[in-house]
């Protein structure tokens, strides 16, 4: 097959790169100076870069890429639908099929409520329509009062002002001019970093009920909504302690608070339930979806709505908010072919029941004896790993992030990806990897991690 693009020399990728690219969370004068990695293509669960080399993708691109790469069949329809209607918009009293059948396919994949979609073009996007979303509902029902929104630090929601607003990483505030107003951050369940004596469950109920003390703080009737990653994926695949999200759930109903699950990463089987509040068991009123609707092969995002949340919005007439390429027909037509495959060729109950599994099982044993292992958190096809000075006391290393990207760097010699938050390692592959594929998978990972180990003097 010939490529789109002529061939050029690794070098001559780079040297093209660095005049005339910005990369994004990037230090472009080092970056430049060192070159990028010029990924070429990729087919299943792995990558070949321009020099030839194969690479075993670990996060699924950017946690995204559900179905795994080189899927004919959506290039096929991709191909079919840019042909038959490459573009029209869902404006001015106007629909298409592809937006049609996406969203009656969604509605059966979601749980039982979740009947409504608002489509946009990525997370930050998606988020950005919750905050409209959750403001149009308050403001249909009479009560513009309730404008704040509480979100937590170290979650991730996007990197457009909202949010990142919403997000809570300090580094991204700070680079902003002014953050949206109206948005607090409590504390994140990290029992590892901040548990301290307490058993997982009692900080759980902890850092829950923190929201509550929020919501005093700031009175019901000023608050609109909690919003959270089932589990957090960016800030370092935390999965919080089982106490957590019922008695979020509690506090939000019980003043009167919207529950918003933030599912971009969690969303499309990762958990190998469909949704990821699904294995934490909660019942948000929205979701923010994108990533894995697509997996990746086109961008798209979108917020699922449930039906008691868009019966008043859709009552209370004109939602003034929209995208030129909100549910874009060729996006529409990729996600419907990429839920159905995850659907009917069984990938999301194979993660629930054997590769997820296998996975969590296969890591853990392969770890139990790396000295700066200290735990290995997740479920189905994702995971965390703490690089810790000492298991016992849970003492994490002084200089938070110097392991992590030492790790990476041997991870990047040995040809796999696997990525580094702080002092984490993450693993979040493609859902079609087989089990061949995951041994070779926890293999490298737990070299590498034996690698650092030794180069820190701890093997
Ligand atoms: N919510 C969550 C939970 C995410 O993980 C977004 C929203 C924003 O999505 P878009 O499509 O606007 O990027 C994300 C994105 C990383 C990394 O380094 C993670 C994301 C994006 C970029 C980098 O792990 N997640």
């Amino acid at each position: 097959m010939t490529t789109v693009f002529a061939d050029r020399s690794t070098r001559e990728w780079q040297a093209l790169d660095a005049a005339h690219h910005i990369h994004p969370f990037s230090d472009m004068g080092s970056l430049n100076k060192a070159g990028s990695r010029v990924i070429t293509k990729a087919q299943g669960v792995y990558l070949w870069d321009s020099d030839g080399n194969k690479i075993i993708d670990g996060m699924a691109g950017l946690w995204c890429v559900n179905i795994g790469y080189g899927r004919k069949d959506l290039a096929e329809v991709a191909y079919k639908q840019m042909l038959e209607l490459p573009y029209y918009n869902t404006f001015f009293k106007t629909t298409h099929p592809p937006v049609i059948e996406l969203s009656k396919l969604l509605a059966e994949v979601a749980p039982a409520g979740f009947e409504h979609f608002f489509y946009c073009n990525s997370g930050s996007e998606g988020n950005d329509t919750t905050l409209r979303v959750v403001h149009q509902y308050w403001a249909s029902l009479g009560k513009p009062g309730k404008k704040h929104v509480i979100s937590r630090k170290n979650a991730y929601h996007g990197s457009t002002i909202a949010g990142a607003s919403l997000g809570g990483m300090g580094y991204m505030h700070e680079q902003m001019p002014s953050p949206v107003p109206n948005i607090e951050h409590i504390d994140q369940p990290y029992w590892f970093a901040d548990g301290g004596a307490l058993t997982p469950a009692e900080f759980g109920l902890q850092c829950a009920r923190q929201l509550e003390a929020k919501i005093l703080e700031l009175g019901a009737d000023n608050v609109a909504a909690f919003i959270g990653e089932p589990f957090q994926g960016a800030g370092g695949v935390i999965f919080p302690p089982e106490s957590y999200w019922p008695e979020i759930q509690r506090i939000c109903r019980q003043y009167d608070i919207l529950l918003c699950a933030d599912e971009v990463i969690g969303g499309f089987g990762r958990t190998g339930e469909w949704f990821a509040h699904q294995h934490f068991g909660f019942e948000p009123d929205t979701m923010t979806l994108a990533k894995g609707l697509t997996s990746g092969y086109v961008p798209m995002g979108a917020v699922a709505i449930h039906k008691r949340i868009a019966e008043p919005i859709i009552a209370a007439g004109d939602f003034n908010h929209g995208l030129t390429y909100s549910g874009h027909p060729v996006a529409a037509a990729v996600a419907v072919a990429n839920i159905k495959a995850l659907r009917d060729e069984g990938i999301v109950d194979r993660v629930k029941n054997e590769t997820g599994p296998y996975f969590q099982k296969s890591l853990r044993e392969a770890l139990s004896g790396n000295a700066i292992v200290g735990e290995v958190a997740g479920h189905g096809l994702v995971a965390g790993m703490q690089l810790t000075e000492d298991r016992a006391s849970r003492k994490r290393f002084a200089n938070g992030g110097d392991v992590g990207l030492l790790c990476r760097d041997f991870c990047f010699k040995n040809n796999l990806i696997m990525r580094a938050t702080g002092d984490r390692m993450l693993l979040s592959p493609p859902l079609v990897i087989s089990k061949s594929e995951i041994d070779e998978l926890v293999e490298k990972a737990a070299h590498c991690l034996a690698l650092t180990a030794r180069e820190l003097g701890r093997a």
